[in-house]
């Protein structure tokens, strides 16, 4: 049964009333009823440079805060000197099949301690933490805690002998300051005092003109060196009562409302450079936002905030699990109807990508900004086989893509110190990095010849500069960022070998990430990952050489490589095989599903053009399962979504959404009370792979259209979303109802034809016309690669791929037009 209300479909299914208001949607906060007792229920802000976890403690306000450029470490590379007649052996013992000898040499040669005067890469720190400690509150009513992602907001409130009172905390994105306002609604009675601590060894904690004032300096107990130096500074501003100190605290008595202002500044500029002044650059911050009343803070923060974040709405209807605290929702969901909290879950993707990755901060890490400790987990840095890509999976497609760009930044940097790994190590030309980096852009080898022999980072990284070139058709960025694309292929022309029995060119030694072919024994030559990273490197340069109308001979040059590259395989198990040879176990559970890179996030497998290989893919998912680490199961929602199984994709959100066990290690992972992803222990990259995996279920655009809802589920029959993104530059809004599509807007932005997939029995009214497409899309951004023909098993017993039945068409665009589709 439908009906409509004011303004809201009421669908009376199996008893469940789902509503779903036609505008945008409705929840978009956090909530709790209780303070969070530990890390993982604190609630994240950030503005990019700044970040905190704010506790909402009642007798004691705890933030735990963060600056993005306090790491451990100094200026300084990580590449082994004299490892080239190592690499050339281990190559000539793959050549003869003596994979242990060569996985020995490997490891003997980058030993998995980090040797004296090399290092693994450094972690990145917490500064430290605030305290506001409240006397008299311990007996509390009525209390609240609340994440409001529509505004950037935390809040927390509650009531003490009648009087009720409110904190209202901020990571500005208007200035580069934390703001914590504290209110009542009696007058004078805010008695609080206000103190700190670091873990650094380096530090001095002190009171100055009734400024509260950390100094410290980074590097870690375990003898990991820093020369960050940081300052921060907190200051209360008062309206009524006073303010006294000691050596090292402020008291403050009887205050109608108190605004604290903190900010952190280090002497870092640059990833060679930390000659910056910390004092000077804290002062600066402060009286900047000072300047402001805190009204006007915060409107700046909210508009700045909500420029990017109202791009994007997403409305999948409500119900009563809506009504309930946040850690309850997750704690339900698998076994309740919240298709609320998937919207919600997917906002805060985008909330977390704005909060930690600005235009002109250091990209967002494995924990985004937010970590409280001195050594975390992988050092909290950017790990490149997977992790640091998938934070930036949402980017473009969520309508991001300004926060894309320190990644961008963080490439060119990386394409400058990769040159020396690439010449030292490989004798080649171009640039490369391994399986790590960190603040310093280190582009050497990272835990040694097991883990780190992979010298593909840059190849997967440079698929962002190309892919926000097809989202925004910007020609001064593709220009701006060419040396990089070009260098990465230079690279791979150099270090390819060819493989004795095919002769293919293949990168060798390398590894698919991180999973061995026998007992620890991963080193090889020409895996799948490898080649389908080598097949965009090449066809990025190829084709931005043509657009930018450079480099003809060495684009040549590349095509002829090019050629020579192995095809994907399908194996004896009907599987896509991982190695160049059939060595796949079915029973091989690993996270790393590395050659499923060709189906996501490159388009190199397709469901339409390649339904073999998709089947193929699909089996190797089949066989790896579900349940795994956060970041794995975020991947696995897209690659079903690119396999157009929606009902498979939402079970993998709901895996997803799963209440993270209490453990700090393993491979189970899920969402904790605060939404935030555990491996575990927390990393923010499931977050970022599932915003993108729900974003990929309801649009695709990288097979030569755009899908309208390729992967939706049955259990979001009904719903609406605006503003996500295409290549092309086209933005899109979709709505639909009993899982059928009703609307369709297509803005164009660079003009161009657009091809659109869509259900087949669905008939589209409207002014513009349709035609049914033919051959091939001329516009430029939605151009095929084609790849060789895939190579099967004799083994291999393909039953065919169900592809839905679906309709392609055609319609011209005008740049800055909107086009109105309507389903009668
Ligand atoms: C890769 C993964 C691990 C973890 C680490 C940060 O090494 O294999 O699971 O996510 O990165």
């Amino acid at each position: 049964m439908l009906k409509i209300i004011q303004n809201k479909i009421i669908l009376l299914t199996f008893g469940t009333v789902i509503s779903i208001s036609l505008h945008a949607q409705q929840n978009l906060k956090l909530i709790y009823n209780k303070p969070a007792e530990n890390w993982n229920e604190a609630l994240p802000i950030g503005n990019g440079k700044l970040g905190a976890m704010v506790f909402g403690g009642v007798s004691q306000e705890h933030l735990q805060l963060n600056e993005e450029t306090i790491w451990a470490g100094e200026p300084r590379n990580n590449v082994p000197k004299n490892t080239f007649d190592s690499i050339q052996k281990i190559r000539r013992l793959l050549n003869e099949d003596q994979f242990e000898k060569a996985q020995d040499l490997s490891n003997k040669t980058y030993p998995r301690a980090a040797p004296k005067d090399l290092n693994y890469g450094m972690p990145y720190q917490t500064m430290g933490d605030l305290f506001l400690d409240f006397k008299g509150h311990e007996k509390f009513k009525n209390y609240n805690r609340t994440l409001d992602i529509e505004k950037a907001v935390s809040t927390v409130s509650y009531a003490v002998n009648g009087v009720t009172f409110k904190r209202e905390i901020f990571a500005s994105f208007a200035d580069n300051v934390v703001v914590i306002k504290l209110s009542s609604n009696k007058k004078g009675s805010l008695n609080f005092s206000v103190n700190a601590s670091t873990p650094h060894l380096k530090k001095s904690i002190f009171i100055e003109k009734n400024q509260l004032i950390i100094k410290g300096t980074s590097g870690s107990a375990d003898n990991k060196i820093g020369k960050i130096n940081f300052k921060t500074i907190a200051i209360p501003i008062l309206k009524g009562g006073k303010i006294t100190s000691t050596e090292n605290e402020l008291t403050i008595s009887g205050a109608d409302e108190v605004v604290i202002y903190v900010s952190i500044a280090t002497n870092f500029k640059k990833y060679n450079d930390i000659s910056g002044n910390p004092d000077q650059r804290v002062s600066e911050y402060l009286n900047k936002a000072l300047s402001k009343k805190y009204d006007a803070e915060l409107k700046a923060h909210i508009e700045k905030y909500q420029k990017y974040f109202n791009r994007v709405s997403l409305n999948l209807g409500t119900t009563d699990q809506a009504k309930k605290t946040t850690d309850i929702r997750i704690k339900e969901f698998a076994n309740s109807k919240d298709p609320d909290l998937i919207a919600l879950y997917f906002q805060f993707g985008r909330y977390l990508l704005i909060s930690s990755s600005q235009q002109g901060t250091q990209p967002a890490n494995l924990q985004g900004i937010w970590n409280y400790q001195l050594n975390p987990a992988w050092d909290s840095k950017y790990t490149v086989n997977i992790n640091t890509e998938m934070n930036y999976w949402p980017a473009e497609n969520t309508n991001l893509s300004e926060m894309h760009e320190p990644l961008f930044d963080m490439i060119q940097d990386l394409s400058v110190t990769g040159q020396e790994s690439a010449r030292e190590m490989y004798h080649a030309r171009g640039w490369n990095m391994h399986h790590n980096t960190d603040l310093w852009r280190i582009t050497g080898i990272v835990d040694g010849g097991f883990y780190g022999m992979w010298p593909m980072g840059g190849a997967w990284l440079t698929q962002h500069l190309w892919n926000h070139y097809l989202y925004t058709g910007d020609k001064e960025f593709l220009k701006k960022y060419y040396p990089a694309l070009k260098g990465s292929a230079l690279f791979y022309l150099d270090v390819l070998q060819q493989d004795p029995s095919k002769k293919y060119l293949v990168v060798s030694p390398s590894m698919s990430p991180e999973n061995t072919y026998m007992k620890s024994v991963g080193i090889t030559a020409g895996t799948t990952m490898d080649n389908q990273l080598v097949f965009d490197v090449f066809n990025n340069f190829i084709n931005a050489s043509k657009v930018l109308n450079e480099d003809e001979n060495l684009s040549n040059e590349v095509k002829t490589a090019l050629e020579k590259l192995p095809p994907m395989q399908i194996g004896q198990h009907t599987q896509l095989q991982e190695w160049l040879k059939d060595m796949d176990r079915t029973d091989d559970k690993h996270r790393h599903i590395s050659h499923l890179y060709g189906l996501f996030p490159s388009g190199q497998i397709s469901p339409f053009r390649n339904a073999d290989l998709a089947e193929a893919a699909k089996n190797s998912m089949i066989y790896r399962g579900d349940k795994s680490t956060g970041w794995s199961m975020g991947w696995k929602v897209n690659w079903w979504a690119r396999l157009l199984d929606g009902n498979r994709a939402f079970k993998l959100i709901s895996d997803q959404l799963t209440p993270a066990p209490m453990e700090t290690q393993g491979q189970a992972g899920g969402t904790y009370p605060n939404l935030l992803d555990a491996h575990p222990p927390f990393q923010i990259d499931g977050n970022f792979g599932c915003t993108s995996g729900i974003a990929e279920m309801l649009l695709q655009s990288y097979d030569g259209y755009l899908y309208i809802l390729p992967a939706l589920p049955d259990a979001l029959p009904n719903g609406s979303v605006k503003g996500l993104k295409a290549r092309g530059g086209f933005e899109v809004d979709i709505e639909w109802k009993n899982s059928k599509l009703t609307k369709l807007i297509v803005k164009s932005t660079l003009g161009g034809n657009a091809r659109i997939r869509i259900a087949k029995n669905i008939k589209l009214t409207s002014k513009t016309k349709l035609n049914i497409a033919k051959n091939e899309n001329l516009n430029e951004y939605y151009q095929i690669n084609t790849i060789k023909t895939p190579l099967i098993s004799d083994k291999a017993k393909l039953k065919g791929f169900n592809a839905p039945d679906t309709q392609v068409f055609d319609f011209n665009t005008k740049k800055d037009a909107v086009y109105i589709f309507e389903v009668k």
